[in-house]
């Protein structure tokens, strides 16, 4: 495929890339100039098949008519309004049309425009909620081993991915964890989700027996965890969390950042599970990646608890100068309008057993120590070189961009989440390219 954009910039030092290993890439850069559907296209014109939908967030695929337009259209008619007391009617219109997706009982929505700052909002909710009701002792937050809840102080105070904690001090006071539950021992090649684990949830007791449930005020989670290398709760898991939390009048926030909207064959990964949190945070799938949005779904409970005293004032001192920027709604409506035009907020669960199969023919091929699936999100862990964690995963991410695939690596897990508009063929052509990158890899 041809194409007009720039191919090379004149210089790479300038640009301090994130989560990224800088010098290693500047010395051979991985670079796209094109997307289309299913498939990117590099600096030298190779096609690279879409195995991650970007960074999990091009749920629609590539470059989609209606959502490229509307940007274009909004662009052109209203750039920008002021987020503070004052309005436009699209970011009103999504707020809606994400209610109206969005599990029953999930009635408002605050917007952001990350992942990281729709955690932050939700946990600050979460404190001043509490001390709207006249509970201001609830003030603990608590997460979970190898969660990840973006980068910002709060999230990863809560989070529990150790690389992205121990260079930034104290942190958040007043967070305690629970333990992850990833168990290669009892679960390995689980199809879905796993058998061994759910009473890992009553680790919350214990902990809200350690600090008394008067000091809490939520609790986190990610219902699969991504980032870490999807980890897929246990039967029951979550449940057990909803009764405990509800129990003590703690909130339980779920971070749907990446199952949000139709990762896992469900509009939402509380409709999948059957639980309802008190707050979703969403953002990456809300505009198919293409501008910055995310989003915090509240209950009525917690909306109206604020909705007191005077009219004149304000009543929650947050927000953000783009919240509900005008683009971003535009980008917002085109996308859950693609979505439901094309059923992909329940195309996952048509795809997922053919993808479950394909991906467990894996099992066996060298360094393979795990498979594991739910949706149309996969992991394959590989078993570590001695000495040196990441480097085998990391060469097989090498090899398969040059191979014309793109996986996502985190330690020694490859990770696949690709675009919900996949087709079987391309699902073949992911697991048959990875087959034969495994077989060579050292
Ligand atoms: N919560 C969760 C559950 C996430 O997965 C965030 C919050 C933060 O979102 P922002 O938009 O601030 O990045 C995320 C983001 C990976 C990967 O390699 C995962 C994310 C982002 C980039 C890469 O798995 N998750
Ligand atoms: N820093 C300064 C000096 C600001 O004036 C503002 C917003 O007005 C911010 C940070 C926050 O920026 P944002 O609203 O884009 O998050």
């Amino acid at each position: 495929m041809s194409t007009n954009l720039p191919v090379t910039p004149n210089d790479l030092s300038a640009f301090w890339m994130p989560f990224t290993s800088n010098r290693q890439f500047k010395k051979a850069p991985r670079m796209f100039v094109a997307a289309k559907d299913m498939h990117y296209t590099t600096t030298d014109g190779r096609q690279v098949l879409d195995g991650t939908s970007g960074l999990w967030c091009c749920n629609a695929g590539h470059c989609r008519p209606k959502i490229v337009e509307a940007i274009q259209q909004q662009a052109a008619e209203l750039d920008y309004a002021p987020a503070f007391q004052m309005g436009h009617p699209k970011a009103f219109e999504l707020a809606n049309r994400l209610v109206d997706i969005a599990p029953a009982g999930l009635n408002h929505v605050l917007f952001t425009n990350s992942g990281s700052e729709s955690v932050e909002t939700a946990l600050k909710v979460a404190l001043a909620y509490h001390r709207v009701k006249g509970e201001g002792s609830r003030t603990r937050l608590i997460g979970r081993e190898r969660g990840y809840h973006g980068v910002n102080f709060g999230g990863i105070s809560v989070g529990g991915i150790v690389t992205n904690r121990k260079m930034f001090g104290t942190l958040l006071a007043g967070v305690d964890h629970m333990p992850h539950t990833h168990n290669l021992a009892k679960n390995a090649y689980s199809k879905g989700v796993p058998e061994y684990g759910t009473e890992l949830a009553d680790e919350l007791e214990r902990i809200v027996t350690l600090h008394d449930a008067s000091t809490i005020a939520a609790v986190i989670v990610e219902p699969v965890a991504g980032s870490t290398g999807v980890l897929i709760p246990p039967q029951g898991y979550l449940q057990r969390l909803r009764d405990i939390t509800k129990k003590h009048g703690i909130l339980l926030i779920f971070d749907e950042v990446i199952t949000g909207f139709g990762r896992l064959g469900t509009p939402f990964a509380s409709d999948y599970f059957g639980v309802t949190p008190d707050m979703i945070v969403c953002a990456k799938g809300l505009t198919n990646g293409v501008i910055p949005m995310g989003a915090v779904l509240v209950t009525s409970d917690i909306h109206d608890a604020f909705m007191q005293g005077p009219e004149h004032v304000i009543e929650f001192f947050h927000g953000y100068t783009y919240s509900g920027n005008p683009i971003a709604s535009a980008a917002g409506l085109a996308t859950l309008e693609t979505y439901r035009e094309e059923g992909l907020l329940t195309r996952g669960a048509e795809m997922a057993p053919y993808f479950e199969a394909a991906l467990h023919s894996l099992k066996g091929e060298r360094h393979v120590i795990d498979i594991r699936n739910i949706g149309l999100v996969g992991a394959i862990e590989l078993e570590p070189i001695a000495g040196a964690p990441t480097k085998r995963a990391f060469a097989a991410f090498v090899k398969a961009f040059e191979t014309g695939l793109l996986i996502r690596t985190t330690g020694d897990i490859i990770a696949l989440s690709p675009p919900l508009i996949i087709e079987k063929h391309q699902i073949d052509t992911i697991v048959d390219t990875l087959r034969s990158i495994l077989k060579a890899l050292d």
